[in-house]
């Protein structure tokens, strides 16, 4: 194993974008639409995974929405979540903030309380049995109407206490975090922390709308960051962190090559950028995955992987005590 191998892998590792959805791996598909008496248009495993190639952000979505179909009751929550965590475990990584969109759920008729119980049952005994900390981030889908993110706002009310921060995300083109400022501001009031995808495949400017509208705590991908020098110079300056996702930048061809990937054009820059995974059941790989496939293709130093880890710890959620522990 090289050094750079051995620094990724042996690093403790925090995870801030994490959608909980993008962890159904295909075999898990399957086994859940056979436990819930649910027909797939897929015979095999294989056969779902052969659909796995994208021309962008859409073409996933739409994959992904019809995959969280198998999503059910609360067990299968719980298992979507600890196989997640099993794989933390494997990674080395000690802190994760997870995704998760209720709006795909309960819109099928899965009550918000399954969703949230699953998935809180199983990241409770993470933090027991596997030593993982984690916050729950819940997101907006902001292809749905506003009316929808304030419905699923005060269907969360009771589950506040679970829920760590909000999010927006889903189709980006067409809309922009202008149309969620209420609900963002009813999240803020209730002392939540707020971030949202924005540049992912949408304008800078969804960026700056994303801070000076929704005032966000962290952007989510943010990489065309690059098409604005000044805006560079402001996320610089204020320290927001973007959440740099490598592998799924190229699956959703966001870039044609993991060679023009800019993570570390902005990070010597100054930019608080780091490395997650997104939907590693889509995209290629869990966040060791995504760091060696930076190795690869941009040949880093140690220095470089290094600051994308503390800046990771940096970036997260969790107490300051916890942050000077993993410093
Ligand atoms: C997503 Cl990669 C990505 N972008 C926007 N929304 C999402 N939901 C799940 N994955
Ligand atoms: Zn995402």
């Amino acid at each position: 194993m090289s050094v750079l191998e051995q620094l990724i892998t042996k690093l403790p590792k925090t995870e801030l974008h994490l959608h909980i959805e993008g962890t159904l791996e295909p075999e898990m598909v399957m086994a859940l639409a056979a436990r819930n008496g649910i027909s797939m248009p897929y015979a095999t495993s294989q056969e779902l995974a052969a659909k796995y190639e994208f021309g962008n952000l859409q073409e996933f979505l739409d994959l992904y929405y019809q995959a969280t179909a198998v999503l059910v009751v609360e067990q299968d929550f719980y298992d979507l979540t600890w196989a997640y965590l099993l794989r933390c475990q494997e990674d080395n990584v000690v802190h994760t903030e997870i995704f998760f969109d209720p709006q795909s759920h309960t819109d099928r008729g899965v009550s918000f309380e399954t969703v949230v119980k699953g998935i809180t049952r199983a990241l409770e005994d993470a933090r027991e049995k596997l030593n993982i900390e984690s916050k729950l981030i819940m997101c907006f889908l902001r292809h749905l109407p506003e009316s929808s993110a304030l419905a699923t706002w005060e269907e969360a009310q009771p589950w506040l206490s679970l829920i760590d921060g909000v999010g927006l995300d889903s189709s980006e083109r067409d809309f922009p975090p202008s149309l969620f400022e209420r609900v963002f501001a009813k999240a803020r009031e209730k002392g939540l922390k707020v971030v949202a995808h924005a540049g992912e495949e949408g304008p800078s400017d969804y960026i700056v709308q994303a801070l000076d509208l929704l005032q966000v705590d962290r952007i989510d991908h943010g990489v065309r960051i690059t098409e604005d020098d000044a805006l560079m110079d402001r996320v610089a300056q204020e320290k927001v962190a973007l959440t740099v996702c490598p592998l799924s930048n190229t699956k959703l061809c966001v870039y044609d090559d993991m060679a023009k990937h800019p993570i570390f054009t902005l990070l010597d820059r100054g930019l608080r950028v780091m490395v997650n995974s997104d939907d590693p059941a889509y995209f290629g790989g869990y966040v060791n995955e995504n760091y060696r496939a930076l190795v690869t293709s941009l040949n880093p130093s140690s220095e470089q992987i290094i600051q994308l880890v503390r800046n990771s710890i940096l970036a997260s959620f969790m107490s300051d005590e916890l942050k000077a522990h993993w410093l």
